[in-house]
């Protein structure tokens, strides 16, 4: 049942009859649009577009996208239909308008130490929203580092980083993070794979010495924390292992992941052996990994595993006496696998193949049951015959690469050298659908340009949302002004409301940091922030009051043994309490300062010179941080947000006197 597209005329007339205007009045806005829309020279469908999503002031947005900041290291969230940048959250790279890294936050970042070593930056690839039933719950957001494989965890009721977890065994990871249906583990696999704990090794000691792993990080819900103690990891070959899906329903209790790289290619295009790009796509196929996690877990509890690098692996020699994994022939460099929303099938797509190929859970048991293997690979894992657990194959287009699905038996897929969504049938799975029960390509809609990851309302879930879908394109070439020779890159927001073959794009948002890859979007309703830290004295990374948190009457400067100078300090509009604390070259200071608002929005920043301090406070909160008061001289402090009337009167001075 296809709708008819109204025309903008058609939509003015329908809301004039309902309203019951006075036509004069409704005859005055509509010459007025047009006008409007004649010198822009905007059509019938960019006015409809607008309609679609200009969000007027004070509505706020249905749903809301948790995109990956990639090399920004943050994560960016975005409202729908409106596009509108909400904020940005501080993960792996200090931020001082959060003032993450400038007084707080330095905990944190430490725990993502790598080798002893400082990298305060991330390349974030994929959010996993925390689920409950295998439905975005909206309580927790994971995020992965690719460039030194490090995870981390955000709580939703404030959206600020809370834990940063190092994986000690490899420095690279891509398939991360996905949760378990019901977020029991985040996992986090790696992609260029090195020896353990990246230590040296030649590459002509590939094949031996290098490994490749998936991690189980188990999550504590209630501590809000990675419980590192019970968590562990599966040892697997160095192929390139990339992107994954946990699976759900039907094939719950089992993880979905690629690899590229069966080739074992080392490169050396410098010594004239086959560069990379060329030795890594010599195979027609590579190996789908099947791993049943459930049973690893089975397999950890009894104390089968090794330490390495500290961690529990379980070695390859016991996935196979375990039957914990099971490979099978995917076609030429597959990057994404994606799992329907009932569980019963996985999409897996490959870059150099215009096909998605579909896997049936239902055959791969079978398989697995009745050992239908085609042999095994070089590392002794079984692998399952490819025509004993392939479902069906579309041709969707050129360079396949991510697939999320609708409510309706929806699949999309984005295509990378088209340039374009595909929209395609589940096999009639769904019901019937228009226009063909079938595993059918039903449209594809171009977009601008090189589209890498999609995302459609909660679109990777049991009850995808359908309404909306955006293409997270890498390129923008003509879509914005130059600005220089680096561009934007470019989100577009696609209307998949309707069946069949109206799906037309409906904004573009340039999106000026990152690079961002996954975004998952999650009806806004579904999340439930604090407005205001819950009571006065508030210490977000515990996420309790903090007894030594400064409260109104009790400011003060302590002059404690020792050269240790300890201030309690307020923050309410407009000042400081106290305004003048000296302090001796080489004391120490330990500054704890307490916004006593409780008004919505009434945040205070906190910066002082010299010392590369600047604090965001928000109402409720407390923040304590520690620095020698090394540099002598008269440093004014004072709030970063433009608070009240009297802001720039919100300042203080603090005096270091000169030792001698
Ligand atoms: S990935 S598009 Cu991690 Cu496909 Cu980037
Ligand atoms: Cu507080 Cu400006």
């Amino acid at each position: 049942m296809t709708r008819k597209r109204l025309s903008t005329r058609a939509l003015f007339a329908a809301g004039l009859c309902t309203l019951g205007l006075a036509t004069s009045a409704w005859g005055q806005s509509m010459s007025d649009v047009q006008k409007v829309a004649k010198e822009r020279g905007l059509s019938t469908a960019d006015l409809l577009a607008a309609a679609q999503t200009f969000t007027p002031s004070g509505k706020i947005d249905d749903y809301l996208i948790f995109s990956s900041g990639g090399h920004s290291g943050q994560v960016f969230v975005i409202g729908v239909p409106s596009m509108r940048l909400l904020r940005t959250i501080a993960v792996f790279t200090p931020e001082p308008w959060q003032g993450w890294g400038y007084g707080v936050g330095e905990d944190v970042l430490a725990e993502g130490l790598v080798k002893g070593k400082e990298n305060l930056w991330g390349d974030t690839h994929h959010p996993a929203l925390s689920e409950t039933k295998g439905d975005y719950d909206g309580e927790w957001l994971f995020i992965n580092d690719k460039a030194n494989a490090r995870i981390a965890v955000i709580d939703l009721r404030d959206f600020e980083t809370k834990q940063i977890v190092k994986n000690p065994l490899f420095i690279n990871d891509h398939g991360g993070t996905f949760v378990t249906p019901d977020t029991e583990y985040i996992f986090e696999s790696s992609q260029y794979n090195v020896p353990w704990g990246a230590a040296y090794a030649p590459t002509s000691d590939y094949e031996d010495e290098y490994r490749g792993a998936v991690t189980m990080w188990k999550f504590d819900r209630k501590a809000g924390r990675i419980d590192k103690s019970k968590s562990f990891a599966i040892e697997l070959p160095p192929y390139w292992q990339d992107v994954a899906d946990c699976g759900k329903l039907e094939s719950d209790g089992y993880l979905f992941l690629n690899s590229i790289n069966t080739e074992l290619a080392t490169g050396g295009i410098e010594d004239k052996k086959p560069p990379f790009e060329a030795g890594v796509s010599m195979n027609a196929t590579d190996y789908l990994h099947i791993i049943n996690w459930k049973k690893a877990e089975k397999v950890y509890q009894a104390g089968k595993y090794d330490m390495i690098e500290g961690f529990p692996v379980i070695s390859m020699q016991t996935s196979i006496d375990e039957g914990l994994i099971y490979l099978t022939p995917e076609p030429r460099s597959p990057h994404g696998a994606d799992v329907t929303p009932k569980g019963e099938f996985i999409v897996v797509s490959g870059k150099l193949d215009p096909h998605t190929t579909i896997y049936s859970i239902d055959k791969i048991k079978k398989a697995i049951a009745n050992k239908t293997f085609s042999g095994s690979d070089a590392y002794g894992l079984p692998v399952l015959d490819f025509d004993a657990v392939m479902e069906a194959q579309v041709e969707v287009g050129l360079g396949p690469l991510h697939t999320q699905f609708g409510p309706d038996g929806y699949a999309y897929t984005s295509l990378f050298l088209d340039s374009a969504v595909a929209r395609w049938t589940l096999g009639g799975v769904y019901g019937p659908l228009n226009p063909e029960p079938d595993w059918t390509l039903v449209k594809k809609t171009p977009v601008q340009y090189n589209i890498g990851h999609l995302g459609a309302a909660e679109g990777d879930t049991v009850s995808p949302d359908g309404k909306y879908l955006v293409a997270f394109n890498k390129w923008a070439v003509d879509r914005f002004f130059q600005t220089g020779p680096l561009l934007p890159q470019n989100f577009q927001l696609l209307d998949i409301s309707q069946q069949g073959t109206h799906m037309p794009v409906i904004y573009d948002m340039p999106i000026g940091m990152g690079e961002p890859h996954y975004a998952q979007i999650i009806k806004a309703d579904k999340l439930n922030p604090w407005a205001v830290y819950p009571e006065i004295g508030w210490d977000p990374q515990t996420q309790s009051v903090d007894p030594w948190a400064p409260r109104p009457k009790m400011e003060r400067v302590e002059r404690k043994e020792e050269g240790t100078v300890e201030i309690f300090m307020t923050a309410v509009r407009s000042h400081f309490n106290p305004e003048h604390i000296t302090v001796k070259q080489g004391d120490k200071v330990i500054w704890h300062i307490t916004n006593i608002e409780r008004a919505v929005d009434a945040t205070h920043g906190f910066a002082v010179p010299v010392y590369d301090i600047n604090l965001s406070l928000e109402p409720g909160e407390t923040a304590t941080f520690e620095f020698v008061a090394d540099t002598p001289g008269t440093f004014p402090y004072y709030c970063t947000e433009f608070c009240s009337a009297l802001h720039l009167e919100m300042m203080g001075y603090f005096m270091v006197e000169p030792a001698d």
